[in-house]
């Protein structure tokens, strides 16, 4: 049996946290070396090892693997929706050649997998709205979605003309209380939870009723650690397959949460991150995953709602004690 070694790239973001300590949980802590930019997040400290790591520097990528006899590698590393409008070569030049180094290396060296996230923001305006299907017409309008897309042919063309195991997902809004998300347009459904506890009170920048595809960060990792660990023959999607969890607008979130809170109130002052909602699909069909490998999420608005308020309660109290 090959033992494993993984590297997770951007292991101190919204999902490398969780997963890497789940990852942590399977393979065993010395068996996951995570890696970022930043500090060390400190849910991450004393459960594995951790290197300082900038992606975009294929010498020190290049040398880590050697050294740490990599053989799967997780790359989270990226500039998400609202954050690469305000910089758009950066987020293209990151976003992208980030992939380029991590699926170079693998060609080169033992690396046996490779799982790389893709984002419901591949589809655009033209896209059908409700239950956006896996194959469709993807027009994408912000530089993030572009940069999705040319990354989901790349991880095509690797596994077809190098036959690198490339794996990835094409995750909707990402809602999590233990890691802060990164700079997409749908934070506000991180951002909601922490107002409504600590302030009653929530300033919404999308409009009350714009619908977008989300997901409780316990089905995220689930679905990851399920594709990655399914049978290579269950995997017939080598772009990235769509998985969808729940759709909810902003008034339905805050209904949720004002059964929890009752005071709680929320204003809507839509910004620029609005017409990056409103290219994007409500709903996403994940019937191709559901049917290769098994793919079935289980929290809706309303257990997610209780298991945040719950978790982040908990959260405040630990620290206000
Ligand atoms: P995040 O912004 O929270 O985390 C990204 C991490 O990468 C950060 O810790 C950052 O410091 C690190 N990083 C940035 N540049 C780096 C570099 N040059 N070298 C090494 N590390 C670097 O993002 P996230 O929400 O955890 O997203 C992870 C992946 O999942 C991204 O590819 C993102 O596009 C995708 N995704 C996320 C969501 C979501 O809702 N969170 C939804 C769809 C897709
Ligand atoms: C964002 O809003 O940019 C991300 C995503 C859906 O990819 N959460």
């Amino acid at each position: 049996m090959i033992k494993e070694k993984i590297l997770v790239i951007g292991a101190c973001g919204q999902i490398g946290v969780e997963l890497t300590l789940e990852l942590r949980k399977i393979y065993g802590g010395s068996n996951v070396v995570a890696s970022d930019l930043r500090a060390e997040n400190e849910l991450l400290k004393g459960t594995g090892p951790y290197v300082s790591l900038d992606v975009m520097n294929k010498e020190m990528l290049h040398v880590q693997v050697i050294r740490q006899n990599i053989t799967q590698i997780y790359l989270l590393a990226a500039i998400l929706s609202a954050t690469g409008e305000k910089n758009p070569n950066l987020a293209w030049h990151l976003n992208t050649q980030s992939l380029l180094n991590v699926l170079e290396i693998a060609k080169d060296e033992n690396v046996r997998k490779v799982y790389w996230p893709s984002s419901i923001a591949v589809f655009g305006p033209t896209s059908p709205k409700i239950n956006c299907p896996q194959k469709t017409v993807i027009e994408p309008t912000t530089v993030y979605g572009i940069s999705k897309f040319a990354g989901e042919f790349w991880c095509n063309y690797f596994n077809h003309r190098y036959d690198i195991d490339v794996r990835s997902l094409r995750y909707p809004g990402l809602i999590s209380y233990k890691s802060e998300p990164g700079g997409g347009t749908t934070d506000y459904a991180v951002e909601i939870f922490h107002d409504a506890l600590e302030e009653d009170h929530f300033t919404c920048f999308l409009k009350e009723d714009t619908y977008l595809p989300m997901m409780y960060m316990p089905d995220a990792i689930r679905a990851t650690i399920e594709l990655m660990e399914s049978p290579v023959e269950k995997i017939s999607v080598r772009t990235s397959y769509n998985i969808h969890g729940m759709s909810f607008s902003p008034k339905e979130i805050a209904a949720e949460i004002k059964k929890h809170i009752p005071g709680f109130t929320v204003i809507y002052e839509p910004d620029y991150r609005q017409q990056i909602a409103e290219s994007w699909p409500q709903s996403i069909d994940d019937s191709v995953a559901r049917n290769n490998w098994g793919w079935k999420p289980k929290y809706d608005l309303a257990t997610m709602t209780t298991d945040m308020i719950e978790n982040l309660k908990s959260e405040m109290s630990a620290r206000e004690s």
